[in-house]
């Protein structure tokens, strides 16, 4: 027994991991349900590093060093499952079972539950960066007890993406199902930057006139700028690609109906159960849902709508400086709101998770790394307890010196009619935070009215109801 980790599940993702781990000097045992993939691995990529190759999960257990560290790099779900039953009789206690897919954060906390009762540890771990990250170095979430990472975490220390300052994009999340929780919430916290991202090109496209070209230059732009990040870099590539066939932008040629596999509808239906309200992530599945109903769309296609207006070269320039105030107050929204479902989730849960060392784990590697995430970081490590992003002095200067803009850009969407779906529901939870008086005071009037559900009054303790169908005097009920 020499290998210093496991892993089985040897498609893209496993086998990439696998390779890191040994680029990195571990010794890797590799083991995949169809022993194809382990032969191939090995033939392939040998000369990287240390491999053992397993054909049978006896061999591949007897091949670790004790405690055992295995990942489970299949599909997520039954798969899982299945690995886990196989694996589970072979182990010893203080074994460690790493399940790097993408598990829903519930089935994290089953199998922990099950396994802890066998000794053993079960590590859910969120892995984002997608299979380049995997190879070269991912943002990694690990979830499960803090023995277990005493143990794992080196070795993903290791082979983690590192921030511009050196440091590794990992570190231990909290208990059970909090890494997985984490990478979902990533994940919802991903599908808004981008439904942003879309708005913004819509505007510039339809209300700036910018071709995709120009387009391409302005998020270039904005990409030296506050907006620093991954996903604007990769906008402006795909922006500025000619599709070879047609000649046309490469945006033009590409059907608008987007899809998704199923995390930010995950992280929407977690913060409903919860109830905090992440309107910028719903908006953005939404928007993905309504461009996917083609029936839909037919049949609205002849209703009426604004009549296009050109704007100006200048008025048009200083439009897309207002887009880039509206993307960015937005964005700010988009996390305040993710950040407010994790340490809701941490909350329920008991995970006791540390904001400011989540917001640093992404600062590399996955998908939504951005410069930003420093000043999240920042926000966090100046006041831990920080109830909101939108609370930091910072954020809230910044915010507030877009504002303007943000308003700007979304009346004239609305006069433009271009759905903005993202922006408008960012900027409407920003309105709602800071007014002095919401309507919700009616809509308490009106449940009692119908319901008797009660209220509570501004002047005094208790809670009263009236008689809306008597002489409409007030009792109190408690
Ligand atoms: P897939 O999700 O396509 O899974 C294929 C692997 O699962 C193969 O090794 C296959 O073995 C194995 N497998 C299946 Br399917 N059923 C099995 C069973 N009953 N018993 C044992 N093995 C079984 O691989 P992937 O795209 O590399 O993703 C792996 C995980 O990583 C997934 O959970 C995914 O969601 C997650 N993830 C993916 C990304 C990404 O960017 N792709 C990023 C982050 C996380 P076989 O070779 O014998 O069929």
């Amino acid at each position: 027994s020499t290998a210093q980790i496991g892993v089985t599940g040897l498609a893209v993702m496993g086998s990439n991991l696998a390779r890191n781990f040994a680029r990195n000097g571990f010794t890797v045992a590799v083991h995949n349900r169809t022993t194809a993939r382990t032969t191939a691995l090995v033939e392939e990529f040998g000369h990287e590093g240390a491999f053992v190759a397993a054909e049978s999960a006896k061999e591949f257990v007897d091949a670790l060093e004790r405690p055992r560290r295995i990942v489970i790099m299949v599909k997520a779900g039954d798969p899982t499952d299945a690995v886990i039953r196989e694996f589970a009789p072979l182990l010893e206690e203080g074994d460690v079972i790493i399940d790097g897919g993408n598990a829903h954060f519930e089935d994290t906390r089953r199998r922990e539950r099950e396994l802890r009762e066998q000794g053993i540890h079960f590590v859910g771990v969120g892995i984002s960066g997608g299979e380049e990250g995997a190879l070269l170095g991912p943002s990694i979430m690990p979830g499960g007890s803090q023995e277990s990472y005493a143990s794992l975490g080196p070795l993903l220390e290791k082979i983690a993406a590192k921030a511009a300052d050196g440091t590794p994009c990992t570190s231990h999340v909290g208990p059970d199902g909090a890494g997985h929780f984490v990478k979902m919430v990533h994940n919802g916290i991903e599908y808004a930057d981008m439904q942003l991202i879309a708005e913004a090109y819509h505007l510039l496209r339809e209300v700036a006139g910018y071709s995709p070209a120009k387009i391409a230059e302005t998020f270039r732009d904005w990409n030296r700028g506050r907006l620093d990040s991954y996903l604007i870099e990769i906008t402006a590539e795909v922006l500025a690609h000619t599709d070879a066939a047609t000649g046309q932008a490469f945006v033009d040629v590409v059907a608008d109906a987007a899809e998704q596999k199923g995390t930010g509808r995950w992280t929407v239906q977690i913060a409903l159960d919860l109830g905090v309200p992440v309107s910028g992530i719903a908006e953005a599945v939404f928007a993905r849902a309504v461009s996917g109903h083609a029936d839909l769309r037919t049949a609205a296609r002849g209703l009426a709508g604004p009549a296009a207006a050109a704007l100006s070269p200048e008025a048009a320039d200083a439009f897309a400086a207002q887009v880039e105030e509206a993307l960015y107050a937005s964005k700010i929204v988009a996390y305040t709101q993710g950040f407010h479902q994790i340490r809701a989730g941490s909350e329920e849960y008991g995970w006791n998770v540390d904001l400011g060392a989540v917001a640093s784990l992404w600062r590399g590697g996955c998908i939504i790394r951005a410069a930003f995430l420093d000043r999240i970081r920042a926000a966090y490590d100046a006041r831990p307890d920080l109830p909101s992003l939108l609370a930091d002095e910072r954020f809230a200067e910044e915010i507030g010196a877009a504002q303007e803009g943000w308003r700007s850009v979304i009346t004239a969407a609305v006069g433009a009619g271009i759905p903005v779906p993202a922006f408008a529901a960012s900027l409407a939870y920003y309105d709602a935070l800071r007014a002095e008086r919401l309507p919700a005071a009616l809509t308490q009037g009106q449940r009692d009215f119908f319901g008797a559900h009660t209220y509570r009054r501004t002047d005094r303790e208790g809670s009263f109801h009236t008689l809306w169908s008597g002489d409409r005097s007030e009792v109190r009920t408690d």
